[in-house]
């Protein structure tokens, strides 16, 4: 695969590209090779930004009508699908996803925008029966300004689920993509430019998390902030946005369980379970990292995992194998760092994946491993590790399911597995999560879909219509009249 070329090395901020003093070398995680240089913003930028997206919000942009957004959102969608190939190439390089994977990433990314831009003209308040001579309605406004916080694992979609939500309801926005991976990030946003988006609507603050991140989370100046990362992360962005009372939704993660009884279509559900947690090389946020099985056939799904974990292989996302590497050292050293703990605790390492021959040994590769004889309460079922390992328990009955599926703090996903229809609604109500799957397992996917957590997971829901009423707040109107 030719090297894509590579997008503007600065922030967009009001309308401009402008370069930074500092910048960040970005680093493909398949092979640890420097491929570009990102701008690295700092409270300044992250100032001005916010400045040009409140003088958009006030300007211009409050009168294009919810159709003629819409139509922007649908020529934008257009505008991604016919450079597909280049951001798939971007996305593919600068994360380590296999191609398909990058692929269908920006396919996603341009569906949220005809999804949205379908939805613009479509949202609506409501008019309330109150006392005789008022007629009250609400009205939806958009939020103003919103800060956007997004990670490396899925940076054109998570762009898609929230720029092109925020847009279609009237707000302007502040971007902090994640140092990791933001080229198909940079890229949407010079298409949108391209695509005649008016100056200040969005501005791409590039830089490290303590600094833009920090500074966009803490800004006085912003109405609503959307993040999606680690718990821990999350929480200092919320007590940050505490400060100004901005109202914030978080997306932070899960550790979903797989859940299959013995009556279940074991030959789609084991599918399904392998994609679960290989896609995206496990660093997924909603990925089935728990697969619960039922005993009487444990032992023959699990021996079938074996044999298929055995063989799956890792490499360069160009390579388009199973599984790509993971974002970066860090990563990989913290994983191989709860792998080897589990192994000391007598975890049993019931098979490993391989590494393809030609992958670099620079490359942050961990293989695929299945975990089975887990002691209860330990680590490896509690923890988000983020990579493409999947820990198995057995459960003798449905109670003994629910009750292993509840037993994290996390709850964003979860997949259930049974021909039984009284089973397949207890425990869709039972499972403590954002969203449940039965028979099938949608992780990442399903644009049309309200997608968020409880607890550990976070709050608010983004995707769907749910995504485009949450970046809009409710105005009260009460009229009297005679
Ligand atoms: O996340 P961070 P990291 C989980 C996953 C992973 C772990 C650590 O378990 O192993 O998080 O990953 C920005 N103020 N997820 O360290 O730090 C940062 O620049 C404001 C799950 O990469 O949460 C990036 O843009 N912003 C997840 C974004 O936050 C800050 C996807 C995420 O980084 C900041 C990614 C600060 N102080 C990781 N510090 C999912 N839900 O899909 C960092 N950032």
């Amino acid at each position: 695969m030719e090297s894509p070329a590579m997008p503007p090395q600065a922030a967009l901020i009001g309308g401009e590209w402008q370069a930074t003093p500092a910048t960040l070398d970005m680093e493909a995680p398949a092979s640890g090779r420097v491929t570009t240089r990102i701008a690295r913003c700092q409270a300044a930028d992250v100032d001005a930004a916010v400045s040009a997206a409140r003088r958009a919000f006030e300007g211009d942009w409050s009168r294009w009508s919810t159709r003629e957004r819409g139509a922007w959102l649908l020529a934008m969608a257009a505008v991604i699908e016919a450079d597909h190939e280049h951001l798939a190439a971007l996305e593919c390089l600068d994360t380590g996803k296999p191609l398909t994977q990058a692929r269908a990433d920006i396919t996603a990314c341009a569906r949220y925008f005809r999804f949205y831009g379908g939805g613009a003209d479509k949202l609506h308040g409501e008019t309330i029966p109150y006392e005789t001579g008022v007629t009250v309605m609400t009205l939806r406004e958009p939020h103003g300004v919103c800060g956007q916080i997004i990670p490396w694992n899925y940076p054109s979609q998570i762009f898609g689920r929230c720029i092109a939500a925020a847009l279609a309801t009237g707000n302007t926005v502040v971007l902090k993509p994640a140092e990791d991976a933001c080229l198909s990030v940079l890229r949407l946003a010079e298409l949108a430019m391209q695509q005649g988006l008016p100056a200040g609507v969005l501005n791409v603050v590039p830089g490290l998390g303590r600094e833009a991140g920090a500074a966009l989370a803490s800004h006085p100046g912003i109405d609503h902030l959307s993040f999606t990362g680690s718990p821990e992360t999350g929480t200092q962005v919320t007590q940050a946005a505490a400060v100004h009372h901005v109202p914030v939704t978080l997306e932070l993660g899960g550790k979903s369980p797989q859940i299959v009884f013995a009556d279940a279509d074991l030959d789609a559900a084991f599918d399904s379970v392998v994609k679960g947690i290989i896609q995206n090389a496990g660093q997924t946020c909603s990925a089935g990292s728990r697969l619960l099985v039922q005993r009487e056939i444990a032992e023959a799904f699990t021996g079938r995992l074996v044999e298929r974990f055995a063989a799956l292989r890792c490499d360069a996302g160009e390579a388009d194998a199973d599984c790509g590497p993971l974002i970066n050292a860090r990563q990989k050293s913290r994983l191989e760092a709860r792998l080897a703990a589990a192994e000391a605790d007598g975890i049993r390492i019931a098979a490993r994946g391989q590494l393809a021959e030609g992958a670099s040994q620079e490359g942050h590769f961990v293989v695929p491993h299945l975990l089975s004889e887990i002691p209860a309460g330990h680590a490896v079922l509690h923890e988000e590790l983020f990579g493409p390992v999947l820990a198995v328990q057995v459960f003798d009955d449905e109670a003994e399911a629910l009750r292993l599926a509840n037993a994290t703090d996390f709850g964003l996903c979860a997949g259930v597995w049974t021909r039984d229809g009284g089973r397949q609604l207890r425990l869709a109500r039972g499972i403590r999560s954002g969203q449940v799957f039965v028979n099938n397992y949608g992780a990442g996917g399903g644009i049309e879909l309200p997608f968020g957590g409880v607890g550990r997971s976070g709050h608010g829901r983004e995707k769907g219509f749910e995504g485009l009423r949450s970046y809009t707040r409710i105005k009260t109107v009460a009229i009297k009249h005679d």
